[in-house]
């Protein structure tokens, strides 16, 4: 059985007092309503992971994630936080490749490779986010850019490495701007997804590893994406900032 995943991606959102308050009423509500085996992770600013994590002990369905890490291990990098810094707080997964580091700050499949490895080499799961853009989406070409992110960016990895990974598929056509794919629309994705895993290491491998749904998804469309074959939960920008809107999209896998 997959493993069913909502992780939360605040963004820049949220003070280091509004991001307590929020957690603390959003691990209230896991507590007291959901009964699955489904995982919560909540991809917070980096100033919250210490005390989120600390937080999160309350609670083995919530797990907490950065959105980002540097690819060097360690040095002068004025800045910028590793992935080791990131572990030693108590977080367990990191967002790679969300779209908006892509278009915002020139993140490429070649620099997310290695962003992979380091987050991997310091026992972090990434959720390695890939998606089209509308204009690649009207010209045909959605396949073939999906393709190449996973091709440039986690396929170098060996079978096992590869078998620890999220897979989130954010169509940036999608991304806050309250557009949401229809669920055949995503399933039609992530099938492929699921299928160029299989050509690449193993029927397996791609039968165990979860794809992650991203743009718009909320407490409304979350039953219908989640109930397509190959949709195994979400990655949740604005409804995350609700602790009742995230916990009822976590609550589609009850
Ligand atoms: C969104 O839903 O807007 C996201 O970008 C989630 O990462």
């Amino acid at each position: 059985m997959r493993k069913k995943i909502v992780a939360g991606n605040w963004k820049m959102n949220m003070d280091y007092n509004e991001g307590l308050t929020l957690f603390s009423e959003m691990i209230d509500l896991v507590k007291s309503e959901i009964t699955g085996a489904q995982q919560a992770v909540v991809c917070s600013p980096f100033i919250h992971l210490h005390s989120l994590a600390q937080a999160a002990t309350a609670s083995d369905k919530v797990s907490i994630g950065a959105q980002n890490a540097h690819q060097a291990e360690v040095g002068a990098y004025t800045g910028e936080i590793s992935a080791k810094m990131i572990k030693s707080v108590g977080a367990e997964y990191v967002i790679l490749g969300h779209s908006e580091r892509r278009q915002y700050f020139g993140e490429t499949n070649e620099l997310l490779a290695k962003k992979t490895d380091t987050v991997l080499k310091n026992s972090l799961i990434p959720i390695f986010c890939i998606g089209e853009t509308l204009q690649e989406r009207e010209a045909n070409t959605h396949f073939d850019v999906i393709k190449a992110q996973l091709v440039e960016g986690v396929f170098h990895l060996e079978a096992d490495a590869f078998a620890k990974l999220v897979i989130a598929y954010e169509p940036v056509w999608a991304i806050g701007t309250g557009v949401t794919a229809s669920a055949e629309q995503a399933q039609e994705i992530h099938e492929f997804i699921r299928k160029e895993i299989a050509t690449k290491y193993s029927q397996a491998v791609a039968d165990e590893i979860t794809i992650l749904y991203g743009g718009s998804c909320n407490p409304k469309n979350a039953p219908e994406l989640f109930a397509k074959a190959d949709i195994d939960g979400g990655l949740i920008g604005g409804a995350s900032l609700k602790a009742r809107d995230f916990v009822d999209i976590l609550k589609v896998f009850n």
